[in-house]
This record gives C-alpha cells, sequence and structure tokens, in this order.
C-alpha cells in the first residue's frame, strides 16, 4: 500500500513536471496542451432524475435553488443524454466512456463488468486520489471479473473520510451519488416538499390525476434533498479550501422512475439534467445546445488530467466546449446522440430483455425495437420493467394506470406504457416533443425514418454492436446477480387491487402472464 502510494506520488511528480513543461513552451511533450494543473473533479449525481425537473430547466414547481445557481454561474447542457436508460448500463458507460454495447454484460442491469479501462482507475494511477460515496457502479457484481473496489474508486463513508486520506497537493477526483429520487420515495413527500399540488404540470404521457400529482410532488421532494446534498458539497469545498481548482459536475444517471421514463429509449428514460461549475476557469452563464451524452465526461476527466484516452474510448470530450466562450450551437457534428438498451430488470420469462437502440437528433427520436414481441415493460400482469420493482413497493401512477386501464381515458396512455411496440418507432418532435404518436408508418415520413434507420445502422456498425454486425451476444442470458428479483412478490395492496398472485416465478417459460395482453 505505502509503495503503490509512493509510485502514485512519483507519477503525480513527473505529470506534474510534464504540465510545467509544457507550460513552459516545450511543445514535443504532447499536442494536447493544458493550460491548466490536473484540477480536482467532484462529480454531485441523482438517480432516476429527468432533465426537466429542475428549476433551471424550466420546471416551474421543483425549488432547487442552489443547482439553479451553479446553472447561472456555469455550463448548462440542454441536449445531455445517457448512454442507456438504466443505472447500471448508464453509469458503466460513463466509465469507460463507451457505448453500452460495447461493454458486454455490463450492458445489462445487475449484472457484471468486464475489465476494461475506466477514468477512475487512469486517473488513480496517475496521481489522483480517487473515491465514491454511494452507489458508484451498479447495482451489479463486479467482483466475478476481477474488481477489489467499485469500478467507479474505493467507496466511502463521506466526502471529509475521503478528504483525508489525500496527501497535500495531490489532484482528486471524487463521485457522490445520491439515493434520490429513487424509488421508493419518502412517505408524505409531496406533504414535506412545500409543493402546490395545482401548480404541478403533469406530462401528457401519464394521467392527469390528484394521484399523479401526489407522485411527483414526492419525486420533487427528494430532487429538493439533492439539491440540499448539493449546497452541502459546495460548502465543503469552500471550507477546504478548494473551490478554485474544482470542476464540479451537476448530472443524473437516467431518466424519472415513471412510466415511459427509466427503461425506455424515451427523452424521459435518457435525457438528463447535465451543468459543470468551475468559476475560476470555465464562463459560466452559458446554455449549450449541442447533443452530449454522460459517456462523454470520461475523455473530457482524461483531457484535463493530461492522460492520453485509450482507442476505445468511443466517446468525445467535452473540454472544447466548455473552455470556449460560446453558447447555444457550438460543435456542429455534436447534432445527436445514439442510446440503447438491453435487459433492465429481470422482469420476463426466462430472464429475457427489451433490446433498442434509438437515434435523437434535435427534430426526431428514431427507435429500433430488435423483438417486439416481447413485453417492453415487462411481462403482464406485473409490468415490472416500470416504476415500483415489480409492484412490491408504492407506486400510485403505475397503479393508477393499470387499476383504470378500462377507462378511456386512461386506456391510450396504458397502451403507451405498456403496450407492445413495433420494431420501428419514429417521433416528429416539432409536432410531438412529448413523443405520442407513433408516425414511423406514415408515407410522408418515409424519407426522414429511411435517413435516420441509415444512419443509426452506419453508427452502430462503426462501433462494433454485435446486433448489426453479426456477433454473438449474451445479454439475454447474463447472470442477474440479484435472484429475489425472479420470483418477484407484489405488494398487498396491488395484489388486492389487480387480482394479482402472491408471487410469480420468471425463471421458466412458465409465466403467469404471456398469455394476457
Ligand atoms: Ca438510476
Amino acid at each position: 500500500m505505502k509503495l503503490f502510494m509512493k509510485y502514485q506520488t512519483i507519477v503525480f511528480f513527473f505529470s506534474s513536471l510534464a504540465t510545467i513543461l509544457i507550460i513552459s513552451g516545450c511543445h514535443n511533450v504532447s499536442e494536447k496542451v493544458n493550460p491548466i494543473d490536473p484540477p480536482n473533479i467532484l462529480i454531485l449525481m441523482s438517480d432516476n432524475h429527468s432533465a426537466d425537473h429542475l428549476g433551471c430547466y424550466g420546471d416551474p414547481s421543483v425549488k432547487t435553488p442552489h443547482i439553479d445557481r451553479l446553472a447561472s454561474e456555469g455550463v448548462l447542457f440542454s441536449n445531455a443524454f445517457c448512454a442507456a436508460p438504466s443505472c447500471s448500463p448508464a453509469r458503466a458507460a460513463m466509465l469507460t466512456g463507451q457505448d453500452i454495447w460495447r461493454l458486454g454484460t455490463a450492458a445489462n442491469l445487475w449484472s457484471g463488468f468486464p475489465k476494461m479501462d475506466v477514468y477512475p482507475q487512469m486517473m488513480e494511477e496517475n496521481g489522483y486520489h480517487v473515491g465514491i460515496q454511494g452507489k458508484g457502479w451498479g447495482p451489479g457484481d463486479a467482483q466475478p471479473d476481477g474488481w477489489t473496489d467499485n469500478p467507479g474508486g474505493k467507496r466511502y463513508g463521506s466526502f471529509e473520510e475521503f478528504y483525508n486520506e489525500k496527501e497535500s497537493n495531490q489532484p482528486w477526483l471524487f463521485w457522490y451519488s445520491s439515493r434520490d429520487p429513487h424509488r421508493p420515495f419518502r412517505s408524505e413527500g409531496w406533504n414535506k416538499s412545500g409543493i402546490d399540488l395545482e401548480s404541478i404540470e403533469v406530462p401528457p404521457y401519464l394521467p392527469n390525476h390528484i394521484d399523479v400529482k401526489k407522485d411527483m410532488a414526492d419525486y420533487y421532494h427528494e430532487v429538493q434533498l439533492f439539491d440540499q446534498d448539493v449546497a452541502n458539497y459546495l460548502a465543503l469545498l469552500d471550507e477546504m479550501g478548494e473551490t478554485e481548482n474544482t470542476m464540479v459536475i451537476v448530472c443524473s444517471d437516467n431518466g424519472w422512475q415513471m412510466p415511459r421514463g427509466l427503461a425506455n429509449l424515451y427523452d424521459f428514460g435518457s435525457k438528463i439534467p447535465l451543468i459543470v461549475w468551475w468559476p475560476k476557469q470555465i464562463e459560466g452563464n452559458r446554455k449549450i445546445d449541442d447533443f452530449v451524452n454522460l459517456n462523454d465526461l470520461a475523455p473530457t476527466f482524461l483531457e484535463l488530467a493530461n492522460i492520453e484516452a485509450p482507442s476505445e474510448m468511443t466517446a468525445k470530450s467535452l473540454k472544447g466546449l466548455l473552455f470556449e466562450n460560446k453558447e447555444g450551437t457550438i460543435d456542429p457534428s455534436r447534432n445527436f446522440v445514439v442510446t440503447g438498451r438491453e435487459r433492465h430488470a429481470y422482469v420476463r420469462s426466462n430472464g429475457l430483455g427489451y433490446p433498442g437502440r434509438a437515434l435523437r437528433t434535435e427534430d426526431f427520436l428514431y427507435i429500433r425495437n430488435y423483438e417486439p414481441d416481447r413485453w417492453p415493460a415487462g411481462d403482464p400482469p406485473l409490468y415490472g420493467d416500470v416504476d415500483s420493482h415489480m409492484l412490491h413497493y408504492p407506486a400510485p401512477t403505475k397503479l393508477h394506470l393499470l387499476v383504470h386501464k378500462e377507462n378511456p381515458s386512461v386506456e391510450p396512455l396504458f397502451e403507451l406504457s405498456f403496450g407492445k411496440r413495433p420494431f420501428e418507432e419514429l417521433y416528429d418532435l416539432k409536432k410531438d416533443p412529448y413523443q405520442l404518436v407513433n408516425v414511423a408508418g406514415l408515407d410522408g415520413y418515409a424519407e426522414i425514418k429511411n435517413n435516420l434507420s441509415h444512419q443509426l445502422t452506419e453508427y452502430l456498425i462503426t462501433t462494433n454492436d454485435p446486433r448489426e454486425i453479426n456477433q454473438s451476444f449474451t445479454w439475454d442470458t447474463d447472470t442477474y446477480f440479484k435472484e429475489g428479483d425472479k420470483r418477484p412478490k407484489p405488494s398487498q395492496e396491488a395484489i388486492e387491487l389487480l387480482d394479482l398472485e402472491e408471487e410469480y416465478d420468471y425463471t421458466t417459460d412458465n409465466s403467469n402472464a404471456t398469455s394476457e395482453n
């Protein structure tokens, strides 16, 4: 351990020396001249939190003054996405700077994480003090693949504990991942939130009902608790005298845990808030509309730390966007993102996933569902990918949709969230920002659809997606480490309201569910 620390110190000394040489004009050391010392990096991440739900992103109900201040003093990305609408793959993509189909079992929830380059380890090897608090990468089990720590870094109980282990003048990288606003929400959060239920704007893919507004206010309450966490971390940075040389990132891992959100390739599953704040170095009060991805953070951090990114890292550094004093659309090549999903929770017989890929441009969302015969939200009657851990804990919005699905005003919304979907979906975002009307089959969109389909395929082939280059993959059969999920037990409330069984079994073909529609 001591030897390793010494090695780190030596490496850091030489990398610092390299920086000094670069600054003094020795240009042949590296092409990537970096005018600043390796900065500290603090990531403050919420969990299952959609882009729209912050004051600075225009939400009229939630109160997030601390994050709003960072946005006004920093850079707000208006088109930031995660690589997959699911915790583990989104986080694995962030750590590796790669799309999920390049990550083997790490494309799934609750599976493994094959050994590959991740920026925290690379930065640690180059002298950084690295740690996480909270989830980090997960849920899943990386140990069978040879990881001794979480792939995000060693876990600490607090930022102070982490900070006290750092050597003086050692740069650091710390990733705090909050549990908020992940379900289950704290009870009566809507009541504690101080939010006027009447002010809440329910998106049109959910029923405009008081049950939903209370559920949303419970969620907002947890977003507000995260906002307080952000304030507490900023106070700690000040106290430690680290504000000047620390880049702060505020983001989420994926979209909110509502029907059509988490585990869906719609914006509500994959569009996330992303704010970068570093007043000493980065010009603030800027909104950037370029399309960016959480996995772009990996090459960004490596570039700032003067570490060469591995060639497998397909994401693109945000450094140019951050350090040029421009706003709006800056890099015209950043006019799309590609997202994907494999298996989220264990919610279909035999543990099958619901594979898909999506191309999102400013004007369109094109989705390819590889297995349209499967249930997108999980087998009925639990539809377990959505919202409530197979109806095990309270989920008022989902329950409302299920209980009232025969109601003519609810039925179309029920179908949108739980019904089967065709091989291709296309949404015209100028007319339909909430992605309600699939126009993929309309003649007037044939050319656009073909162009987007071609663009998506080209991207997937270029990035070696096994689904598009005729290679084998194991995502439907990879180990799912949480055994209890395979035999879900709905809550008593759900059993009574929906006339459910006490327990379901997804480990065989004999799902109780497949005959229902
Ligand atoms: Ca998450």
